[in-house]
């Protein structure tokens, strides 16, 4: 390992680079949070068609024992009128200005994130194919894979050289082939893509919930807060979320207990009684991404009609306020609906 000093100088200038060119405009990328997007591998016709299958799917079509309309481990969140997004964006770029008012009705929200023992109920059913298993590869952080499985890729992400596509990277081997979840089944699926999300969501009887109302119950009845429990980090030095504490990308100490996803019922449960809604797992959202929001109030909302990209909200296990200040309730990002890494995965609503 290199020294810690030519680390942190390689950081800073991966990061003042960057800082750059977010500011003149040529990318919309930052330290990396929205980097591991697939990009040239699946065509545009695959993509499109793919997500307008599931969404389809998600939408209209109930199969499978979701027509039990089982609820359990769901929490029905009150109807309610919350502040959306901030006048105090920490990161303007990814749109969370301006404040607006938002009126939902009440619906069901998980309290957890997917499982890998959940997902895998699904698979074993409904024989559902992964999208990175069908492109043969998924992103895995650096960090955490093995010099085997390193010395054999090439290829990073520009913008985020901590990510590097690993062929055979999916669910069930979140760090490439020689990796499994046999010690992870309590831990939030990971690898799965928008498509995936939704066709899960859709077989339990669920879809994925907006981003208005991940946003209103990651907020916990709270508002105007940082956080889904206040606006300290650390209350009485307490964690409260599974981020990352130490240097990033070298140095991932690990105080909160865990250095890569924690079991989905671990760390306090907010106001509403949901857990993880910021940290561990990043979570898919049903809205199409945009950056720029009307500032009037809404009803219901779902996102603009069509878009490229999918938000995803909440920050995961890899994030720390020098990079990626994105464990907080306004906080968003984005991916193509055919991305996955071994930081994102969700969890499903339900309507009334
Ligand atoms: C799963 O990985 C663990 C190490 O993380 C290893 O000890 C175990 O043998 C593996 N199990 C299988 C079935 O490959
Ligand atoms: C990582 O950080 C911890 C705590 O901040 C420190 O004790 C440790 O020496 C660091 N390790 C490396 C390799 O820099
Ligand atoms: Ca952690
Ligand atoms: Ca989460």
């Amino acid at each position: 390992m290199a020294a810690p000093s030519s680390e942190a100088l390689r950081l800073l200038q991966v990061c003042l680079w960057l800082t750059l060119i977010v500011g003149i405009g040529l990318v919309r990328a930052d330290c990396g949070c929205n980097a591991a997007n697939r990009h040239g591998q699946g065509t545009e016709k695959h993509r499109h068609g793919a997500a307008f299958k599931y969404s389809q799917e998600a939408n209209e079509k109930v199969s499978g024992p979701g027509e039990t309309k089982d609820r359990d481990k769901m929490i029905l969140l009150p109807a309610g009128i919350f502040t959306m997004g901030t006048d105090k964006p920490d990161i303007p770029q990814d749109g969370e200005s301006p404040a607006r008012r938002v009126q939902l009705d009440s619906f069901y929200m998980d309290m957890y994130e997917v499982s890998n023992l959940e997902f895998d109920k699904f698979v074993t059913v409904t024989k559902h194919v992964t999208e990175a298993e069908k492109f043969g590869d998924s992103f895995v952080f650096e960090g955490l894979l093995s010099e085997e499985v390193k010395s054999g890729i090439d290829k990073a992400v520009a913008a985020a050289p901590w990510w590097l596509p690993v062929k055979g990277a999916d669910w069930r081997h979140p760090e490439g082939p020689d990796s499994n979840i046999s010690d992870r089944l309590d831990h939030p699926v990971l690898h799965v893509s928008w498509n995936d999300a939704s066709a899960y969501c859709a077989w339990v009887g669920k879809r994925l919930p907006t981003e208005a109302e991940w946003e209103y119950a990651c907020r916990g009845g709270l508002e105007n807060r940082l956080f889904p429990w206040g606006n300290k980090l650390q209350p009485k030095g307490e964690h409260f979320a599974n981020v990352w504490q130490g240097v990033f990308p070298t140095n991932n100490s690990g105080e909160d207990g865990y250095v890569q996803t924690s079991p989905v019922t671990m760390f306090p449960a907010n106001g509403y009684g949901l857990y993880n809604m910021v940290g561990n797992a990043w979570e898919w959202t049903s809205d199409w991404w945009d950056t720029s929001h009307t500032a009037d109030d809404a009803y219901n909302p779902n996102g603009p009609p069509s878009g490229t990209d999918r938000v995803k909200k909440g920050g995961s296990y890899m994030c720390h306020k020098s990079y990626c200040y994105r464990y907080r309730c306004a906080a968003r990002s984005q991916n193509t609906p055919d991305s996955s890494s071994s930081n994102l995965g969700f969890r499903c609503a339900a309507s009334v």
